[in-house]
């Protein structure tokens, strides 16, 4: 078995290819894994293994069709994880957007279809069914996105799926929510606030804090992917939800209490333009489909992971200073 795996110096791709290596999935022991990552700011290279007799690191596009269709021959599965994926970005730029998440993955798809690569599982996300008030999204909602990112990854779903219907391409569909846990950039909510919190610094918290978002540990997504990627059937999007709901307040409290903060600390700041006010998924299916059950205690893999942070300073400090402050609406709120 040798797998490709786009985007795995970034927070989840990581995740899977170091489990991957580990032994963590059930005949996937022995794999060989190629990993293909731009690493752009997002990536890494740190987050894998220097050197692993059965990892080759490739720095290339998604968007490099010849470069696909010479390193792609000799793989059984792909799977896509790379994209832009930060919201407040695609606000201010939504071009590069476009272009990996959308552009990218035709060309990675058209490179399997010509290389006839067995399986893919492309990597999306909760955000390309809009926001919800109440109740929660099937796999049949229609796709309202809102922000640019979202947007792009409703047209590679899209993409894909035509890739699947008119090539015939074994090709399933993951949709989840939010995810947190260790190696995942300073710019998402988490480690944002954490790695402020740890350095004494304030925390921005958009609008009013009143933002619901399901909350899901890196390791059961990545666990959910393997099993869509080994049971999934060709042609379906399976859901992947947390259950964990909190608002960014609710969040933001947790994280003062784990970093002993003080709550003058939090920042109310203008909100994030067309911000989705709340995500819950519905994964009936993959649980009754597939067998998935979340597993990681939402409080105890939030400790975990602010220790991570408090742990790995060196990971995240180069970059501790960077992305600049919003300005405060209401000075420290409580
Ligand atoms: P990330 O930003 O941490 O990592 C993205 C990786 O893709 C980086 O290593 C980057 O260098 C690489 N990359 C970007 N453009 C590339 C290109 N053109 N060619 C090759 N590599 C490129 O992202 P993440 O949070 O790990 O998300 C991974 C995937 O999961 C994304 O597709 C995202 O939409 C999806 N997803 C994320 C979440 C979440 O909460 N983070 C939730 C659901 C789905
Ligand atoms: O500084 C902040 N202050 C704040 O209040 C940041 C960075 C975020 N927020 C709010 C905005 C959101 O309501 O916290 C919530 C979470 O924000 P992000 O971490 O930016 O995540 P989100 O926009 O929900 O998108 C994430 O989940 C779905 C990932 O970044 C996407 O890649 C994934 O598809």
């Amino acid at each position: 078995m040798r797998i490709l795996v786009t985007g795995a110096a970034g927070f989840i791709g990581s995740e899977y290819v170091r489990t991957v290596l580990a032994g963590g999935y059930p005949g996937f022991e022995d794999a060989d894994v190629t990993v293909l990552d731009r690493l752009t700011y997002a990536g890494n290279r740190a987050n894998l293994p220097g050197r692993h007799p059965r990892l080759a690191f490739v720095r290339g596009d998604i968007c490099d069709l010849p470069l696909l269709l010479d390193l792609l021959p000799g793989h059984d599965a792909v799977v896509h994880f790379a994209a832009e994926s930060h919201v407040d970005r695609s606000l201010e730029a939504a071009s590069e957007f476009i272009r990996t998440n959308v552009g990218g993955t035709q060309t990675l798809l058209e490179a399997c279809v010509r290389t006839g690569v067995q399986r893919v599982v492309h990597v999306s996300t909760d955000e390309t069914y809009g926001s919800i008030e109440q109740g929660s999204w099937t796999e049949e909602w229609p796709l309202q996105p809102n922000s640019p990112y979202a947007a792009s990854k409703a047209a590679s779903d899209l993409v894909a799926r035509a890739y699947w219907r008119t090539h015939g391409l074994d090709l399933s569909i993951t949709r989840c929510s939010n995810n947190y846990g260790p190696y995942q950039h300073i710019e998402k909510l988490i480690p944002n606030f954490v790695t402020r919190l740890l350095t004494g610094r304030t925390v921005p918290l958009y609008g009013d804090g009143s933002n619901i978002r399901e909350w899901l540990h890196v390791s059961d997504h990545c666990r959910a992917i393997q099993l869509v990627l080994t049971r999934g059937r060709a042609g379906e999007i399976y859901n992947v939800g947390g259950g964990n709901e909190r608002t960014n307040r609710q969040i933001t409290d947790s994280l003062l209490d784990l970093c002993g903060a003080s709550p003058d600390l939090v920042r109310h700041v203008a909100d994030r333009k067309g911000h989705d006010m709340r995500y819950a998924l519905d994964d009936t299916k993959i649980r009754e489909e597939l067998g998935y059950t979340a597993t990681v205690p939402f409080e105890e893999g939030l400790a975990a992971t602010v220790a991570w942070y408090r742990d790995n300073r060196s990971w995240w400090q180069p970059d501790a200073g960077a992305g600049e402050e919003r300005p405060a609406l209401t000075g420290s709120v409580r």
